[in-house]
């Protein structure tokens, strides 16, 4: 860290926490009176009792989302008032970086100079990038005959219920409520159970921010009570959710036996690194493929966890990858050289060791890591695990470890490694390496994923599209205007002229 960088740690100490839920504009207790603890991954130890939601606060918050989208105080609003609250809220995010970003390194475990110089930024950005569209979005008149004029319009969709994962908290509640609040919704979060700290600051800087009450509303509680109600609640018109690809479905099912609501689901990945033998230069390779899997502790939907290596070049790819993992020191999240951080709770971790188990009894060899560390902190630690001699129907390559576990394939010719990278029932993101342009064009349209990253590792700007194929993702896609799109509806309006 810089001589003059935060002390994140004294931060940490001294930060005041939102602990009740967020709803018609004022921090309640439950209707329960229940509180859960928030654990802080790192120590095992509770950092602060929120809020423990259920359907009853559900009920209650997404009524006074329907009042505030009926009553038109913030859909009403002209764009640009909409556009200046919004960048209000960037703004008072900006301010409040520091503690937001040790709030997020507290309740994740991940490094917090992680979520300071990525989270935060990307959050804030975010939220400026949605409001700045607001009113450059023009809706259209159709080529009809010019006897009458047919303009299509876009409307809010209404009351959007979203329901967030633990690993990236804060920067996925900003990609959401971005174009959720551009479009003039009113919104009811849930954030992770494990996570809920970010969500409840934000609400208070929303409120700040001038946007109206009942417009935000953030339900902390577990999902099978408060996400389930939300995802069943007859007056809640779209389900925007972030996730694991097994509750991705049951919220299909919740639309099905209630409203038929629009449901949005961004979901797992397993997703192949291709490198070729024509590379030359290996050093940028493997520090993507080092960040594709150990940023974020691997806890993340994108992480490139599975190798796909040119037979001739494995030995020489993966003995600079394996000198370059032992870089990435894993330890306190507040230590200016931590690289990789806890894994959110200890029954992920025993679910990550079980994995790097299940690849040992098939028979893949572990050639770096493979164990819990640092257990005296009390912390869920597991070092960067590196696996060679792995076929691709193991269950370490085809299931989601979400944690630092990188598993090899070799494969012979590019055909085989497209037919490789394929064969998933996932499809979110690839990347490949390779200093042949053919290959670049005609590997990138035959992999069947939604980002494809040529020679580098990419999913981080605001201005491109972000969603997945297969069972990675369902609905519509985050980021880019496409993102408005999944909030909004079409209305088509015939006009008789006389
Ligand atoms: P999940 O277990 O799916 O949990 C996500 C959210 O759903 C949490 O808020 C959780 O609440 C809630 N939930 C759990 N069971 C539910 C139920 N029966 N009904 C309604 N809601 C329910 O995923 P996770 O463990 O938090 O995150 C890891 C997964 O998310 C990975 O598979 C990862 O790939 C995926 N992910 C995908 C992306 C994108 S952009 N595609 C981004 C991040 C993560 P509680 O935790 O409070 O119980």
């Amino acid at each position: 860290m810089a001589a003059n960088a935060p002390d994140f740690g004294q931060i940490a100490k001294s930060v005041e926490l939102e602990t009740k839920a967020f709803i018609n504009g004022r921090f309640v207790d439950s209707a329960s009176g229940k509180t859960f603890d928030t654990i802080n991954p790192a120590t095992g130890r509770t950092i602060a009792a929120i809020a423990e939601t259920d359907k009853e606060d559900v009920n209650r918050a997404v009524s006074a989302a329907r009042t505030v989208f009926d009553k038109g105080d913030w859909r009403n609003q002209s764009p640009r008032d909409r556009k200046i609250a919004l960048l209000k809220l960037a703004d008072l995010v900006e301010k409040h970086q520091q503690e937001l970003a040790a709030m997020e390194a507290l309740d994740t475990g991940k490094p917090v100079l992680d979520a300071f110089n990525a989270d935060l930024p990307d959050a804030i950005a975010t939220l400026r990038w949605h409001a700045e569209a607001i009113d450059k979005i023009y809706d259209v008149v159709s080529p009809t005959s010019s006897d009458i004029v047919s303009m299509v319009v876009r409307d809010p969709i209404g009351v959007v219920g979203t329901v967030i994962p633990w690993n990236f908290p804060l920067a996925i509640t900003a990609m959401k409520l971005g174009p959720i609040l551009a479009g003039g919704n009113s919104v009811v979060i849930k954030p992770a159970e494990q996570t809920p700290l970010t969500a409840l600051k934000l609400a208070r800087l929303a409120a700040e921010a001038g946007i109206p009450d009942g417009v935000v509303n953030v339900l902390p509680g577990y999902g099978e009570t408060a996400g389930q109600a939300l995802g069943r609640h007859a007056d809640v018109d779209c389900l925007s959710f972030t996730g694991s690809t097994e509750v991705g479905g049951y919220f299909l099912k919740y639309a099905a036996e209630s409203n038929l609501k629009r449901v949005l689901l961004e979901l797992g990945g397993k997703s192949p690194v291709i490198v070729m033998d024509d590379v030359d230069d290996l050093t940028p390779v493997v520090e993507q493929i080092a960040f594709g899997i150990l940023f974020s502790q691997g806890e993340n939907c994108s992480a490139g966890s599975r190798l796909l290596v040119q037979k001739n070049m494995k030995e020489r790819l993966l003995a600079a990858v394996l000198d370059h993992f032992r870089t990435w020191k894993v330890g306190d999240p507040f230590a200016p050289d931590t690289r990789v951080g806890a894994l959110i709770e200890e029954k992920h971790m025993e679910r990550v060791l079980g994995y790097i188990d299940a690849g040992k009894k098939e028979g893949a060899k572990i050639v770096l890591g493979g164990n819990r560390v640092l257990e005296e902190t009390g912390g869920y630690f597991v070092e960067p695990t590196v696996f060679d001699n792995v076929r691709n129907d193991m269950k370490i390559a085809q299931e989601e470890i979400f944690g630092p576990v990188l598993s090899t394939i070799t494969f012979d010719d590019v055909e085989e490694a497209v037919s490789i990278a394929n064969d998933t029932k996932y499809g979110l993101a690839a990347q490949l390496y390779t200093n042949n342009l053919h290959i670049a064009h005609k590997v990138s349209r035959q992999i069947r994923a939604g980002t494809v990253s040529v020679n580098c590792f990419s999913e981080g700007d605001q201005a491109v599209p972000f969603g997945g194929y297969k069972q990675s993702g369902f609905g519509g896609r985050e980021k880019s205007l496409l993102a408005h799109d999944q909030y909004l509806q079409f209305k088509t309006i015939w006009m008789q002229l006389r």
